[in-house]
């Protein structure tokens, strides 16, 4: 049996697509479908065509296993493909249920009639993986909906509903009950009508009403300049679709081609489709099978009421599950909830929540000073101040207050799970939850594994991780765990660059520019200079003492610039105002610190920061990868993007790092640990690496 089936329903002809999970259009669908269509079009007895799929969706698109690899001989590609059933002389339906994505959407615009069951999601999420829509989406879906809103459909590439696909001029029909009878009929009223095709490339209107219209293009690509900087795709979707109003069909499906063909052999593209996989990839754990049972979690609590535990409180309130939040006193408990209740508001005033959602997940955030109003619930999460007795206390007193089944999990960035459940009778039922700040919107959680920590309790929470809208990434227990980890190593090296002779605002430009949302200096005005300090404060103990770091950012703490809250931190700030301006006196200051370490000021150029940003924190993971704390590599790179705005289409600093080379990061660490010594010596992971010709992808 081929991977598409034909079945004959009187006299229409019912192609399925069966390729699970996704129903991908690898070469052998193609190969099949485009049989199965010729087929129908040679039988006299068929009057039209239904395209539909086989299980759970139409087509989750092009199979991106086959990107970058050569194409079988006498496969057809997917365009050519999608021209055989538009230019088919019998009326061809797609029937479209649970998802049509990308190569599958662009089938159904091929087709000459849509019909889609309620609830199935379209769209063309190709810029995701850093290419366009390379099987005529580009042209044929401004056709069919004009110009501006194809823009924002291929740009964003979002999958919509199909009442939404509906109300655009998507889909011409919501089936009303059976998918494939109603699309039956609505082949056989067509061959009734003797209806001739109604091709799509045949389409003018909606384009047309662009035509002469540049000023349309340009407007787009100025409002997304900022959010997709430095990466090509989205601005080659605005490229194709403006040459589809330009160009005749052929010429915009050919130039279409062309792009689609440089961008899928980018690096850009090989990041994104990395970092796809990556995704899916971080969710399994090699030694907790996917059977592995888990506990239902339908209630939580939070121990602890400030930024991280109400926004963590949050992240359960907005799937519906009940929280309890716990504070020391009355007051402390007040003020938190009411900083959760401002942060709803808000959203609610940006139109982004109704007020009947607001209320009902407040309505589920419950508040109490009573250990005892915890004793049921599925999880306890406890997001207390960083020290270490306070959490062995608290732990305790869950231990001996909730339910034996209760999983118990700390908030801790960097603070030995292991040592916290000995102080329970429970460890196995104890990990880390690492939410990164603010805990409502990143999307990163760091789940930490402790020695005794079961796989039961593991898949729990990885689970639950994904149910409440997080990345879960599993992660071992060390100082800082994955993320902040690479951090130190990152801003410990901004930090030796101003006393060299760069300044705050040289460092985050090329951090900016390289894609990451901020560089260290504006994030760390953002974090609170304070909490960076207190975060050096706990590891001096632990620091070896020939490894120094600069004190410029304690002399500013001291200084009580503690950052954006203060208005004075790196940068100063106006009032109501978040943009960082360049500060004469931090400037005084950092030249002072050079000339009383007796270091003369150079220029440094902008490939030397981001060498000595990127690299050291590239070399960290290598160490952290030799230890056994990341599964994999590509799980240091979820931690990046998700944890820290590390850009998607750059893949991670680990795939960044096998795009540059080992071996050319380890020479520039060999010499900058020559150079600089102390903190920058080569991780011998990257040394294997390096001299093996190997990446990090290939452990
Ligand atoms: C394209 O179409 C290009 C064309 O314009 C031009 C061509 C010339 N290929 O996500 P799930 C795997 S580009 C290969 O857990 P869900 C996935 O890795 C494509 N494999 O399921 C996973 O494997 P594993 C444009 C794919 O139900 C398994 O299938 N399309 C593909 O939660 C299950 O996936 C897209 O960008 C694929 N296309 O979500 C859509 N898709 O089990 C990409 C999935 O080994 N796909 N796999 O981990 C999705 O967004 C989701 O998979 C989808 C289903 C929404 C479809």
């Amino acid at each position: 049996m081929g991977a598409v089936t034909t079945e004959k329903r009187g006299n229409i002809a019912v192609l399925s697509i069966d390729n699970p999970p996704v129903n991908a259009l690898g070469a052998a669908v193609r190969s099949s479908l485009a049989e199965e269509i010729q087929a129908a079009l040679d039988d006299a007895a068929t009057g039209a065509l239904v395209i539909t799929g086989a299980g759970r969706m139409f087509s989750g698109g092009a199979d991106i296993q086959e990107f970058g690899k050569e194409r079988p001989a006498g496969v057809p590609s997917l365009p050519e493909v999608i021209t055989a059933i538009e230019g088919a002389s019998k009326p061809v339906i797609a029937a479209i249920h649970g998802v049509a994505a990308g190569g599958g959407l662009e089938i159904s615009l091929g087709c000459h009639w849509r019909l889609a069951a309620p609830g199935a999601r379209l769209g063309l999420p190709e810029v995701t993986l850093g290419i366009i829509p390379g099987a005529g989406g580009t042209q044929r879906l401004p056709r069919l909906i004009g110009v501006e809103a194809a823009l924002e459909a291929i740009v964003a590439g979002n999958l919509m509903p199909s009442e939404k696909a509906h109300a655009l001029g998507i889909v011409d029909e919501i089936s009303g009950n059976d998918l494939v009878a109603d699309a039956v009929a609505f082949a056989e009223k067509l061959v009734a009508a003797g209806t001739p095709p109604r091709r799509t490339g045949e389409l003018e209107d909606r384009i047309a009403e662009a035509r002469g219209k540049p000023e349309i293009f340009e407007k787009f690509r100025q409002g997304m300049a900022r959010r997709a900087r430095g990466f090509e795709a989205p601005f080659a979707c605005v490229d194709s679709i403006e040459a589809a109003v330009n160009l005749p069909f052929a010429e915009g499906l050919a130039n279409e081609r062309e792009i689609f063909a440089r961008l899928v052999a980018s690096d850009q593209s090989k990041a994104q489709r990395h970092v796809f996989f990556a995704e899916r990839e971080v969710a399994k754990i090699p030694d907790v099978p996917k059977d592995t049972p888990t506990q239902p979690i339908e209630s939580a609590a939070i121990i602890g009421a400030g930024t991280m535990g109400g926004g963590i409180a949050m992240n359960f309130a907005n799937v519906g599950i009940p929280v309890t939040v716990i504070e020391v006193d009355a007051d402390a408990l007040e003020k938190g909830l009411e900083v959760t209740r401002k942060n709803y508001a808000s959203t609610v005033a940006k139109g982004r929540l109704s007020q009947d959602d607001m209320d009902k997940r407040m309505g589920l955030i419950a508040g109490s000073t009573d250990y005892g109003d915890v004793a049921d619930a599925d999880i306890v999460i406890e997001a207390a101040f960083e020290d270490m007795p306070l959490k062995k206390e608290i732990f305790q007193r869950l231990d001996q207050t909730c339910k034996a089944e209760t999983i118990i999990t700390s908030n801790t960035s960097s603070l030995d799970i292991d040592e916290i459940a000995a102080a329970t009778g429970r460890p196995e039922k104890v990990m880390g939850t690492h939410f990164f700040s603010p805990a409502n919107v990143m999307r990163l959680a760091e789940n930490v594994r402790g020695a005794e920590t079961s796989k039961d309790t593991i898949a729990t929470v990885m689970d639950l991780s994904k149910a409440i809208g997080k990345v879960g990434v599993l992660v071992g227990i060390c100082d800082g765990f994955v993320g902040n980890r690479m951090l130190y190593a990152y801003t410990r090296q901004a930090g030796f660059l101003l006393e060299e002779g760069a300044l705050p605002e040289q460092v985050d430009k090329v951090i900016y520019d390289f894609g990451l949302p901020m560089g260290p200096y504006a994030m760390a005005d953002l974090a609170g200079i304070d909490v960076g300090w207190r975060v050096r404060q706990a590891q001096e103990p632990t620091r070896p003492k020939h490894l120094r770091y600069s004190d410029i950012a304690d002399r500013i703490y001291e200084m009580d610039r503690y950052g954006q809250k203060t208005q004075a931190g790196w940068y100063r700030y106006e009032k109501g105002s978040r943009a960082p301006i360049p500060d004469p006196e931090i400037e005084k200051l950092i030249v002072s610190v050079s000339e009383e370490l007796g270091i003369e000021r150079r220029a440094i150029g902008d490939q030397e920061i981001l060498e000595r940003c990127m690299y050291p924190m590239i070399n960290e993971g290598a160490k952290i990868l030799e230890e056994g704390l990341a599964l994999r590599a590509l799980d240091i790179d979820i931690i990046w993007i998700y944890g820290f705005g590390f850009p998607r289409y750059r893949g991670g600093p680990m795939f960044y790092a096998d795009l540059v080379g080992a071996d050319k990061i380890y020479d520039a660490m060999s010499r900058l640990y020559d150079e600089h010594g102390e903190w920058l010596k080569p991780a011998p992971l990257l040394e294997k690496l390096a001299k093996e010709g190997k990446g990090f992808g290939d452990l």
